[in-house]
C-alpha cells in the first residue's frame, strides 16, 4: 500500500492535517475542487499554517479528482453536506481496500460516503480541533483539541497511526467511534442552534437555562433509544460546562449564519430528528427547534440542508 496521505478539502482542518503531516516529512497531496482552483493554488506557493504567531509555507503538491495516480489513503476533509458527492468522483481512483478517513462533524454523511465506495474501509474521526481561514491558502491553528478516530465494523487500529503521532496530531483509536458522534452532535444540538435563534455567545445561554435543559433531557431520550447511553450519561452536567468554558465563543453555526454560510444543520439537528421520527419517538421540543431554525436559515436565504 501507498503511503501516500490524499486529502480531499484545503479548508480549515484539510490545511490543518495537511500541512503538520508534510512537515513531518509524511508524502501528502491535496485534492482541490477544479483547474481553476489548482492555478490560483499553485499561484500562492502552497499552504500557510500559523501557528502561535509563527507563519509556515508548505510547498504541498496539488491534483483535482481528474487526475489519475490510484488513491489508497484519503482524508475527507470538506464539509458535511459536500462528502458525498466529492468522494464519489474520486471513486475510481480509490485501490480496492483504500481508507477514507471522514473528519465531518454531525452523523449521516459518513454512510452516505460509504455507500459510495463499498470497496473502501471508511475510519470515523471526531475532532474538537479548531482550525479557521483568514485568507484562502492559509489556516490558523490556536493548538487546542483532539482527535478520536475509529471503524465500527473492524477494531483493528491501522498502522499509520504512527504518522499522526510524528505529525503531533493528537488523537486516539476507539471502537466507540459513533459514541463519540453522538455525544458531540447531542452537545452540539442542545447548545447551536439556541446561540442562533436568541443571537448570543455560547455564555448567553445561562440566561436559558430551562430550555437547554429540556433540550438534553429529549436528546437524552433519543441517545437512550438509539441504542448510545453512554453518550447519554450526565450531557446535560457537560452541556453547562461547555456553555461555562466556552462562554465568550460564538458557536460555529452562529459564525455560519453570522457569515451567510450553508450550515451543517442537516447532520446535527436534522439527524436527530430524522431518527426520532424512525423511533417514533415524540421530541416536540427538539422538532419545534429544528423547525425554528429552518425557518430562521430560509429567512435569510440559506439551505435548509
Ligand atoms: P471548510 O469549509 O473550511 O473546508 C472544506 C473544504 O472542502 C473547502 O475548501 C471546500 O472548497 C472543499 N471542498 C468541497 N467540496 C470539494 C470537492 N468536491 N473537491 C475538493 N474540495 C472540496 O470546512 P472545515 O471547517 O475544514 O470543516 C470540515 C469538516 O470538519 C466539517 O464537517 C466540520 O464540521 C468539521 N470540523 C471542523 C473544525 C474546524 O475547526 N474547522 C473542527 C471540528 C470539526
Ligand atoms: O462545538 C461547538 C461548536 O461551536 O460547534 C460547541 C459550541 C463547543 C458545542 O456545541
Amino acid at each position: 500500500m501507498s503511503s501516500t496521505w490524499h486529502i480531499l478539502g484545503a479548508g480549515s482542518l484539510g490545511s490543518l492535517w495537511a500541512c503538520r503531516l508534510a512537515r513531518a516529512g509524511k508524502a501528502v497531496r491535496l485534492i482541490l475542487r477544479d483547474a481553476e482552483r489548482l492555478k490560483a493554488y499553485e499561484a500562492a506557493g502552497g499552504l500557510t499554517l500559523i501557528e502561535k504567531d509563527q507563519a509556515q509555507l508548505h510547498a504541498i503538491p496539488a491534483q483535482t479528482a481528474h487526475d489519475t495516480t490510484p488513491i489508497h489513503r484519503l482524508l475527507v476533509a470538506c464539509k458535511a453536506y459536500d462528502a458525498e458527492h466529492a468522494v464519489a468522483q474520486l471513486a475510481p481512483r480509490l485501490v480496492h481496500g483504500a481508507e477514507l478517513i471522514l473528519l465531518q462533524n454531525g452523523l449521516g454523511s459518513q454512510d452516505a460516503v460509504a455507500n459510495q465506495v463499498p470497496h473502501a474501509r471508511c475510519i470515523f474521526a471526531s475532532s474538537t480541533e479548531g482550525a479557521f481561514r483568514q485568507a484562502d491558502w492559509q489556516v490558523n491553528f490556536a493548538g487546542h483539541g483532539f482527535n478520536w478516530l475509529g471503524d465500527q465494523a473492524n477494531p483493528l487500529a491501522p498502522e499509520w497511526l504512527d504518522d499522526l503521532s510524528d505529525a503531533g496530531i493528537p488523537h486516539e483509536w476507539t471502537p466507540d467511534i459513533l459514541t463519540r458522534l453522538w455525544r458531540k452532535l447531542a452537545l452540539n444540538c442542545a447548545i447551536n442552534p439556541l446561540t442562533v435563534l436568541h443571537d448570543c455567545r455560547n455564555g448567553g445561554l445561562v440566561a436559558h437555562h430551562c430550555e437547554v435543559a429540556t433540550l438534553c433531557a429529549e436528546l437524552s431520550e433519543l441517545l437512550q433509544c438509539c441504542g448510545q447511553p453512554e453518550a447519554a450519561d450526565g450531557l446535560s452536567e457537560e452541556v453547562e460546562r461547555v456553555i461555562k468554558a466556552t462562554a465568550a465563543n460564538y458557536s460555529s453555526m452562529y459564525q455560519d449564519v453570522r457569515q451567510g454560510r450553508r450550515t451543517e444543520i442537516h447532520y446535527l439537528l436534522g439527524h436527530a430528528c430524522r431518527v426520532a421520527s424512525r423511533h417514533s419517538l415524540e421530541l416536540p421540543h427538539l422538532e419545534r427547534l429544528y423547525r425554528r431554525l429552518l425557518e430562521h436559515l430560509s429567512a435569510r436565504g440559506l439551505p435548509c440542508d
